[in-house]
């Protein structure tokens, strides 16, 4: 299993998080659709607009780089620009892990920050919170208690084909 971080935060969030569900469904199967969350932007430039975020797991024949390489060319059709480090954008589509493989070259996996950023973490508890960092052991769970739930709230969102 696959799982796939999505974020956004300038244009339509919601119409284009809804539109990445389904592009990324067709780079497999989707296996879970997380609630989606409204987060304080971590990092970057100030006076950034809120975030949407959400996280889903996906089966797929792709390899990790195959995969990776499909989640940008959905950024590039939603009209993503790279710009500066963690500027607003459009569409981020992060792999945060594929199986337990623990990857320094290539996609980075387990994805380096998924684990200090509870706009991760929250979504992906509503999947698998039992689910343990393949390096350290720590759980979904437990890496969400000791960050803490503040600047992320549960959005429930008529239409989101939620968790
Ligand atoms: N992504 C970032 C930087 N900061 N903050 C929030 N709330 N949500 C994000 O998805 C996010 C961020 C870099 O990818
Ligand atoms: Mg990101
Ligand atoms: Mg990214």
């Amino acid at each position: 299993m696959a799982y796939v971080g999505l974020g956004a935060n300038l244009g339509r969030p919601l119409d284009t998080l809804r539109w990445a569900v389904v592009e990324v469904g067709r780079l497999g199967t989707l296996r879970g659709v997380s609630h989606l969350y409204r987060t304080a932007p971590v990092g970057g430039p100030a006076g950034q607009p809120d975030y949407l975020n959400a996280v889903l797991a996906l089966d797929t024949p792709l390899s990790a780089a195959h995969l990776l390489a499909g989640l940008h060319d959905i950024e590039a059709r939603a009209g993503r620009e790279r710009r500066e480090r963690w500027a607003a954008r459009v569409l981020d589509l992060d792999l945060l892990l594929y199986d337990s493989v623990i990857s320094e070259v290539g996609p980075l996996l387990p994805h380096p920050r998924a684990w200090e950023r509870a706009f991760v973490l929250a979504p992906l508890a509503d999947l698998k919170a039992d689910l343990r960092h393949p390096q350290t052991g720590e759980s979904v769970r437990n890496g969400l208690n000791r960050l803490g739930t503040a600047g992320v709230q549960r959005e429930d969102t008529p239409g989101w084909p939620a968790a």
